[in-house]
């Protein structure tokens, strides 16, 4: 049988999305032969998933090399994890083969938002790019970074349950993760452990830096004495708490005068029946609201992603996808990040998150005919006039 022939076979069947509970009840009484069994056939249906929407890109984007890498690496992957689909004796070999091919994948998918993005600069300076084309990259380019989280999490939670000592999460409290699940993350620790990470960048760059001022609100006075707590993926927090930090730091600091006066960064934690909340208020000037729908464009970061060797040369760069990647991982588990912004006073960044795990379920891309539909129809074109506030990328890269 040829690859296609698997592959069509396998995005046939739709992703089974995992809620948070899912996760941690799987961890609590782990069984590796299960996962294996689950992990088998729910990573090639991911896989596929994407694959068949990779297919449907623009074909000049699917010629430029860096896309055909990284399909190049889907491929592959795909191809030796059917390999296990085969077998039909689940032997301890086995599984120990199966974990390191898992861990063999995530090493050579590292690098896949980096080199997805080159293959868009590729295109970019290559081909004139209408705005239908840009929409349906934005429209893919959500749904690739996003199934790439959630195979991510998938390999991450087998690996680290079943790949003996050396996979363990870091931190003092290792005992109580479930693979990367942190039952009880304390809110408040992520955040001074992402503020005190850019602050660090911030100061080489700046020489100065704004402070941080933490508020915790509750529903119940029961709560009040102690730290909010949520279960999550406290990498996944911290992710989206250092971009905003960075991001936030670096408006403030462009934006006052007087190096001793600065105000802080304040961060509103809350935590309703539904939601946890955290608002991060910078009074670093603010954005144009005319800018606000290309914060989370990906075409719009238009500087190169800085190599890995220059992150510290570069501290607080562009945008980049540093800001739809985290919107992402909000989302991921039924969260948000929005951003509201008043130019001329400062910038408010919300993170949404499920307060009940059972609510946060995974968020997946679907490959079916709505997809494909999608990038063959025609988006409409502007039924509103429309003459104020058209920024072009020129403008936009001169000011940020
Ligand atoms: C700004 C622009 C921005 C984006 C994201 C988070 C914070 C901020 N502050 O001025």
């Amino acid at each position: 049988q040829s690859v296609a022939k698997i592959l069509d076979f396998y995005s046939q069947f739709n992703p089974s999305p995992l809620s948070i509970k899912k996760f941690i009840d799987f961890g609590l009484n782990a069984c590796e032969r299960k996962s294996f069994i689950f992990l088998r056939k729910e990573l090639p249906v991911r896989l596929a998933n994407i694959m068949k929407e990779i297919a449907l890109l623009p074909e000049n984007l699917l010629r430029m090399p860096s896309v055909i890498a990284v399909n190049d690496w889907y491929m592959r992957s795909f191809q030796e994890i059917i390999e296990f689909e085969k077998m039909d004796e689940v032997s301890p070999t086995n599984l120990l083969h199966f974990c390191d091919s898992l861990v063999k994948i995530r090493n050579r998918h590292s690098d896949v938002v980096e080199t997805m993005a080159q293959g868009v600069l590729e295109l970019k300076e290559s081909h004139d790019i209408d705005h239908q084309m840009e929409h349906s990259i934005q429209y893919f380019l959500d749904r690739f970074y996003m199934s790439r989280i959630s195979i991510r999490m998938l390999i991450n939670q087998h690996t680290l349950l079943f790949g003996g000592q050396l996979e363990r999460a870091p931190g003092p409290n290792q005992s109580k993760y479930i693979g990367c699940i942190d039952p009880q993350c304390n809110i408040v620790s992520v955040i001074k452990d992402a503020y005190e990470n850019a602050r660090f960048l911030c100061d080489q760059y700046y020489l100065a830096s704004p402070e941080l001022v933490i508020n915790q609100f509750r529903l119940t006075e029961l709560e009040r004495e102690s730290d909010i707590r949520i279960v999550y993926v406290p990498s996944h927090l911290y992710h989206m708490l250092f971009e905003l930090f960075k991001n936030a730091m670096r408006a403030v600091m462009e934006s006052n005068g007087s190096l001793d006066q600065l105000p802080p960064i304040t961060v509103t934690i809350s935590k309703g029946k539904e939601d946890v909340c955290l608002k991060m208020s910078d009074r670093g000037g603010g954005i144009p609201r005319s800018l606000h729908d290309q914060l989370f464009k990906y075409m719009y970061s238009t500087a190169p992603q800085p190599s890995k060797s220059d992150a510290h040369t570069v501290p607080l760069a562009g945008y980049g996808y540093g800001l739809p990647i985290s919107r992402l991982y909000a989302r991921y588990f039924h969260g948000d990040l929005v951003i509201m912004s008043c130019e001329g006073y400062g910038t408010d960044a919300v993170i949404y998150m499920k307060a009940l795990s059972n609510e946060a379920n995974e968020l997946l891309p679907i490959f079916n005919k709505t997809t494909s539909k999608f990038y063959r129809t025609v988006m409409p074109t502007g039924d509103w006039s429309n003459q104020a506030t058209t920024l072009n990328s020129r403008q936009i890269s001169m000011h940020y």
